[in-house]
């Protein structure tokens, strides 16, 4: 028999009892699930995050749950499920506060879930040639479209000569989101991360391989958790050491996630983050005489008038240009192929329906 009232297990070493309440704050639960659910819910179906995802299944975390159930394809690492233990494949999806998606890779065009739930996301690089504005603006608009707050890390500041070029070509990408440099074999990700690893929060560390983000899970947490490996310095060339994304519980009841390095990373319907990076010439291209101006050679293109008259970067515009165009393309690429998988649904159901005639 179930009793009552839940037996509160102590936490190990801390003599803390652990509520169910600070139990699923740790696991990042937000009011922002709480309400999408009832307080017969929360008891009959017991929330859960899915921590890991694996072909065989998703390993999810709860109050007193911790086990896997059935792979679906709509699901990633950092949802929150709500358990029905009598039929795991039932159980219900709760509406999500953020969701990075990408291209996938290959010549299939389709949308890959990355994670769901994040409240930061750490963009990291390294103070070598891995440095890559046109890349960062990228998962600066990646992020923002997700719904989540990017910052931008700078590691190995500790092997090159002077990291303040890249922290400047870092702080011009966007006034809105944060720059800073740290080591991240050192004891400062935790300080200075720690505006943001905060209890309930959801963080994840997105960037290519070699540049520190399982080194910097390590050092948040106590003892290692993502196995690390040494790259090549002389070309910054990272090898894949993680190899699924992970959400790993902190000990402050901070989830993070260590994902693996994405070798492309090219974005889809991901219009509105593009505009929020490139926000001055987004904010420019309304005043563009046409309204599907490419502001390429288009008369009255106040985005060309702005160049003329040197007010903004070569550059950055040739920069925005590709990003607004790929992302154009994935995206009708997608309704495209959305558009003929309901087709063919239909000729499959109408061929059924023929069949059974
Ligand atoms: N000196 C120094 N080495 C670092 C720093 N960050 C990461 N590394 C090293 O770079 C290598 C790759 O790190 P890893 O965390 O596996 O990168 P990941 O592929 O992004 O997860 C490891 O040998 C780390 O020890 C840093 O800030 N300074
Ligand atoms: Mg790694
Ligand atoms: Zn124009």
């Amino acid at each position: 028999m179930k009793p009552e009232v839940p037996v509160l297990p102590h936490t190990p070493g801390t003599g803390q009892v652990s509520t169910p309440v600070s139990r699923l704050t740790s696991l990042g639960w937000q009011p922002f699930f709480a309400s999408q659910i009832s307080i017969d819910e929360l008891t009959e179906t017991p929330p859960v995050r899915v921590t890991e995802v694996h072909r065989s299944g998703l390993r999810v975390l709860g109050y007193d749950v911790d086990m896997m159930v059935p792979p679906r394809a709509e699901a990633t690492v950092g949802d929150w499920l709500l358990l029905d233990r009598a039929l795991p494949s039932a159980s219900r999806l709760l509406e999500r506060k953020s969701l990075i998606k990408r291209r996938a890779a290959g010549h299939d065009r389709s949308v890959q879930l990355i994670a769901a739930n994040i409240d930061t996301a750490f963009i990291v690089t390294s103070c070598n040639l891995d440095f890559n504005v046109a890349r960062l603006e990228r998962y600066v608009a990646l992020a923002f479209d997700a719904g989540v707050t990017p910052v931008i890390l700078l590691t190995k500041p500790d092997l090159c000569d002077d990291p303040a070029p890249f922290v400047v070509d870092a702080k011009a990408i966007s006034a809105d989101v944060a720059v800073l440099t740290l080591n991240a074999k050192s004891d400062e990700p935790r300080s200075k991360l720690a505006p943001w690893c905060k209890p309930g929060q959801t963080i994840a560390f997105l960037g290519s391989s070699g540049v520190g983000k399982s080194t910097l899970t390590n050092s948040l947490s106590v003892g290692e958790v993502a196995a690390t490996q040494a790259i090549r310095e002389d070309d910054a060339k990272g090898r894949h050491t993680t190899s699924h994304r992970q959400l790993h519980i902190l000990p402050n009841g901070c989830a993070v996630l260590d994902t693996p390095g994405v070798r492309e990373l090219q974005l889809t319907d991901a219009e509105e983050g593009v505009a929020e990076v490139f926000s001055d010439l987004d904010e420019l291209s309304l005043e563009c005489r046409f309204n599907d101006c490419k502001h390429i050679s288009e008369p009255g293109c106040a985005v060309l008038a702005a160049l003329e008259r040197g007010d903004i970067d070569a550059a950055r515009l040739a920069r925005w240009r590709k990003l607004v165009a790929e992302d154009q393309h994935n995206t009708a690429s997608l309704a495209q192929r959305r558009s003929k998988d309901k087709a063919f649904g239909k000729m499959v159901r109408q061929a059924k329906k023929h069949k059974s005639r």
